[in-house]
């Protein structure tokens, strides 16, 4: 029997992260050991409801889920934290009359602290929201970092223009980075290897019609069909770059499956954290050495994403 890789999730409730909590329960060769909602681009009560729905989906009740309780910078704008209402309330998720799997009593960050703590083995961490948690999870415990494997975390923007479009900010930083500029340059402090999934790479994978209609053609895959709702929710908005939705999560989880798909540097990186450029990741000497995913092959990742959505959750 091969051992499989065992993951936490960190995500924000947003579209792309509920989409990203269902593929790595899709994926055989991962065991999801922990979910983490972080409050950000999200409000808390539909995220949690959402995640604990998936869970229940793929029959997964025995993965503790834990509510973040730390609060960034810079809030999200109110209308993408209301997302989680939509997927909460889509049929697919709805139509299970077994109990919710319950929220367990500790935070997010303490959770995460213990994961670690108890693993016999290093662990990954995924993070498609701000690390806000997972940085005061190792905050907590110089031993903590001895136990992560890999944080794989969608965030930054190195080469290309940021998506944080606000008075008092030149543009240059990532919503992710920008939440909470403080936790990343923590963070950017613990001895742990890091692999960033910034803008650079998820500007290749925009949310296209001509891939939602691919996956309709899935068809009876109920799995693919959810992911096609999802996606539905995310087209069709005022088509100026701050507004169009890309992959960005879902690429960044499809890292674990199918690493081969990215071309990735080693690159010396600073976190600034005062305004106007709060939350930019930049390349700078002397830095962070961080694995940095600089492209993707879009194709490459639509033919994953077909292939692993193509499945019934409940086996
Ligand atoms: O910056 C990308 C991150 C990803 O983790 N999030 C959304 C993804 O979950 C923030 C974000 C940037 N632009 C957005 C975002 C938009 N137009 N709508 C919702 N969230
Ligand atoms: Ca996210």
């Amino acid at each position: 029997m091969t051992t499989r890789r065992r993951v936490i999730l960190d995500q924000d409730g947003g579209v792309d992260d509920l989409l990203s909590l269902a593929m790595l329960l899709a994926m055989d060769h991962v065991e999801l050991v922990g979910v983490v909602v972080t409050p950000a681009d999200c409000f808390l009560g539909p995220a949690l409801s959402a995640t604990r729905k998936l869970l229940r989906w793929f029959g997964r009740d025995d993965v503790p889920i834990a509510a973040g309780r730390l609060h960034g910078v810079n809030a999200f704008p109110g209308e993408w934290r209301a997302a989680p209402y939509i997927i909460d309330a889509l049929p697919l998720l709805n139509d299970d009359d077994r109990e919710l799997p319950p929220v367990c009593d500790e935070p997010g960050d303490v959770l995460i602290a213990r994961l670690l703590r108890e693993a016999s083995d290093p662990v990954t961490i995924v993070v498609t929201g701000p690390p806000s948690h997972v940085a005061a999870a190792l905050g907590s415990d110089a031993a903590l970092a001895a136990k992560v494997a890999e944080i794989a975390w969608m965030g930054g923007a190195l080469r290309v223009r940021g998506n944080v479009v606000r008075h008092e900010h030149d543009g240059s930083a990532e919503w992710n980075a920008y939440w909470d500029p403080p936790a990343v340059a923590a963070l950017w402090a613990q001895p742990v290897p890091i692999t960033l999934v910034p803008l650079d790479a998820t500007n290749v994978v925009p949310v296209s019609m001509a891939f939602l209609q691919r996956l309709a053609r899935l068809r009876a895959h109920p799995l693919a069909d959810f992911a096609g709702q999802c996606w539905a929710t995310t087209v069709g908005t005022i088509p100026s770059y701050e507004y169009i939705y890309f992959m960005w999560d879902t690429l960044t989880t499809g890292y674990l499956g199918a690493p081969g798909l990215f071309t990735f540097e080693s690159l010396a990186t600073v976190v600034d954290v005062a305004p106007p450029s709060a939350g930019r990741i930049r390349i700078a000497e002397p830095g962070r050495i961080v694995k940095v995913a600089t492209h993707a092959d879009a194709t490459g990742f639509h033919e994953y994403l077909l292939r692993l959505l193509a499945r019934d959750p409940r086996g």
